[in-house]
């Protein structure tokens, strides 16, 4: 058998691989200082960039992570050599620490985004509604776990808060104590499809994943370890689940940049809500037949989701625009490598035209 077909693979990717009937396929599993842990249709094995390849890509965000299917060879010295790296269903970034205005490749290709929030002192909207946004922005879907059920006094009203910022998300509980975790998150893995767990550390990403394996692959830590700012898990890691799916392990991620991020789909009802207010350029602060203001009063959003989102606004970059500017400024953004405004304008006028 393939041993590929245990690593998320699917029809998709074998497609696009036959375009280089000279080379073979694998998929990324690990990476640390320059060197990819692989593992090909016969087995695991180490990988290297190609010279071209290392040089051709100038963008931080499109050199190969964990989750890429790439095209290799084998090579002299033992590893093999990632010529190609394959057309990306979805790709999870984050701004780099560090490096300024560098989006980094956290996960590629992933179908779930298990953003796991735990239900004791890490539990905080604001962090949900920002991890939500950049998850909505990889173009995998997220679905949200709340993990140490046990350690929380009121689980229902902590949901349907959890629900009220996550219109489009499922909501799932967990607790180590209950064996029905497999079951919950086994409806998001089947075979051909790959899930990475997002979260702080310690909030239980590599006990669950453990569970999944129905072994313990993983080493799992103390929270308090994990508050000083130690995390167990040290570097994103692929697996093979007995269920068919596969899934990325990473470790606490501490400042999940905001760059590019889809206020749309997060905060959909204020969205909905402004795109009714007066004035096009409203700010939501004072202006006459504001949508927003008067859903405010009426207690149909709260204040505290309204700092939220100008927060996320103005921390995007975004600040002061409408969701019309917003989109320009997206494509702005997605234009800069291929030709700047002039395409982005272009692309625009077409899409309009299409509408
Ligand atoms: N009470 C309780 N503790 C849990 C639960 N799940 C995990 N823990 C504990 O929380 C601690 C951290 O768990 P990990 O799985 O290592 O957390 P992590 O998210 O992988 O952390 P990093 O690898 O640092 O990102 C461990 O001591 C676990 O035993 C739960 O449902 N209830
Ligand atoms: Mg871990
Ligand atoms: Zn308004």
């Amino acid at each position: 058998m393939n041993l590929l077909m245990k690593y998320g693979l699917s029809n998709r990717f074998e497609n696009e691989a036959s375009l280089y009937p000279e080379l073979s396929l694998a998929r990324i599993t690990a990476q640390y200082r320059g060197l990819y842990k692989i593992v090909t249709a016969s087995g695991e094995r180490q990988a290297e960039l190609s010279g071209k390849l290392r040089h051709e890509t100038k963008e931080l965000a499109k050199f190969p992570t964990v989750g890429d299917f790439v095209m290799i060879s084998p090579n002299a010295d033992g590893n093999a050599l990632i010529h190609h790296v394959l057309t990306r269903k979805s790709i999870f970034l984050r701004t780099a620490v560090g490096v300024s205005d560098q989006a980094q490749p956290v996960a590629a290709n992933i179908d779930t985004v298990f953003l796991c929030m735990s239900l004791n002192h890490n539990f905080k909207l604001s962090r949900l509604e920002r991890y939500l946004s950049v998850a909505w922005d990889s173009g995998a879907t997220p679905v949200i776990i709340l993990t140490k059920a046990d350690l929380c006094v009121d689980l229902s009203q902590a949901v349907s808060q959890v629900e009220r910022v996550s219109s489009f998300s499922d909501v799932i509980t967990t607790s180590v104590y209950e064996s029905d975790a497999v079951k919950k998150l086994g409806l998001y893995l089947k075979p051909g499809t790959t899930a990475a767990f997002i979260g702080s550390s310690g909030v239980g990403k590599s006990t669950l994943i453990n569970k999944l394996m129905g072994t313990e692959v993983l080493a799992t830590g103390e929270i308090g370890k994990a508050d000083k700012g130690r995390h167990t898990t040290t570097g994103r890691e692929l697996f093979p689940l007995p269920c068919g799916g596969a899934v990325i392990d990473t470790p606490g991620m501490r400042e999940l940049g905001a760059e590019s991020v889809d206020l749309s789909k997060s905060f959909d009802d204020i969205e909905t809500l402004a795109a009714g207010c007066k004035f096009a350029n409203c700010t939501h602060t004072n202006e006459p037949g504001c949508e927003v203001r008067q859903a405010l009063s009426d207690g149909v959003i709260d204040q505290r989701r309204l700092n939220s989102y100008f927060k996320l606004k103005q921390e995007a970059g975004y600040d002061g625009l409408n969701s019309k500017q917003i989109e320009v400024k997206k494509l702005e953004r997605m234009f800069q490598e291929v030709g700047g405004m002039k395409n982005a304008r272009k692309f625009a006028k077409e899409k309009r035209r299409q509408k």
